[in-house]
């Protein structure tokens, strides 16, 4: 699958852009339930709030999985099939896409928490920043009721913000309200099997699942080769493993 024009044009010119279909749904089905048996399986050992959802009855449910590349053949299957690189490839101007990390991100119906606004980067650290993309592979049909992406259009085209831990979540930074405009906040609905991606300077978020349904969202990070960082946050980069493919 190759990159059609209007969606390049629209990821350099706004910082996003979503392509439909790239996974078959029965695709994002399977992958979707190994990531509830996965998280599920981790549920005893993750009581914190960065990995469970709470809601307001006491129950408990699954918000996320980190590295599940490392965690479940299903994953790597997915996301390093020629569907999704070429598609990454062409947005990088030919350059070959390496995975760099990836999450899993899970809305429970009714109580999936809201992610709040921040621009990866700046986590990530990564120079030249235009050569650090987000893929968010959509596992179910995700629109603004169960808790989608929403950008701030032409954001990746400014400085990288200043972030705060937020209180009560210091795993979650982010930038001051103030400094986001949000006259320009965009959403990005999808459906399964769908992705949407992102420049590692955009200023996106996604709000709680209000919704009967699950919304999950298995976001993977990738850069190219010769990109460096302020910190150590390539370390742990799975292209630098021995046993990555190619
Ligand atoms: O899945 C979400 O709600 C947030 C995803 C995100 O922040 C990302 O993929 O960078």
């Amino acid at each position: 699958m190759r990159i059609e024009q209007d969606k390049y044009r629209h990821f350099w010119q706004k910082g996003w852009a979503s392509v439909e279909g790239v996974f078959e749904p029965h695709e994002a089905d399977k992958v979707a339930e190994v990531a509830l048996s996965v998280s599920v399986s981790e549920l005893d050992e993750n009581e914190s709030s960065y990995h469970v959802d709470r809601s307001d009855d006491g129950q408990v449910a699954p918000r996320k999985i980190d590295t599940p590349f490392l965690k479940h053949s299903a994953f790597g299957e997915l996301v390093l099939d020629k569907r999704l690189t070429t598609l990454l490839s062409d947005l990088l101007g030919g350059k070959r896409p390496l995975l760099k990390g990836d999450q899993i991100l899970m809305k429970p119906p009714r109580f999936g928490s809201a992610k709040p606004y921040h621009q990866d980067n700046f986590y990530f650290r990564i120079h030249p920043a235009d050569h650090c993309i987000t893929a968010w592979i959509a596992l179910d049909d995700v629109d603004e009721a169960n808790g989608c992406l929403r950008y701030i259009e032409g954001s990746h085209k400014e400085p990288l913000l200043p972030h705060e831990p937020l209180p009560g979540e210091p795993y979650n930074l982010v930038p001051k309200v103030e400094l986001i405009d949000f006259s320009r906040e965009v959403l990005a609905p999808v459906g399964k099997g769908g992705v949407v991606f992102h420049h590692s300077r955009t200023l996106h978020t996604s709000y709680r699942n209000e919704s009967d349904r699950w919304r999950r969202g298995y976001a993977t990070h990738w850069v190219t080769e010769g990109v460096t960082c302020e910190d150590d946050s390539l370390a742990n980069a799975y292209y630098l493993r021995e046993d990555y493919p190619g």
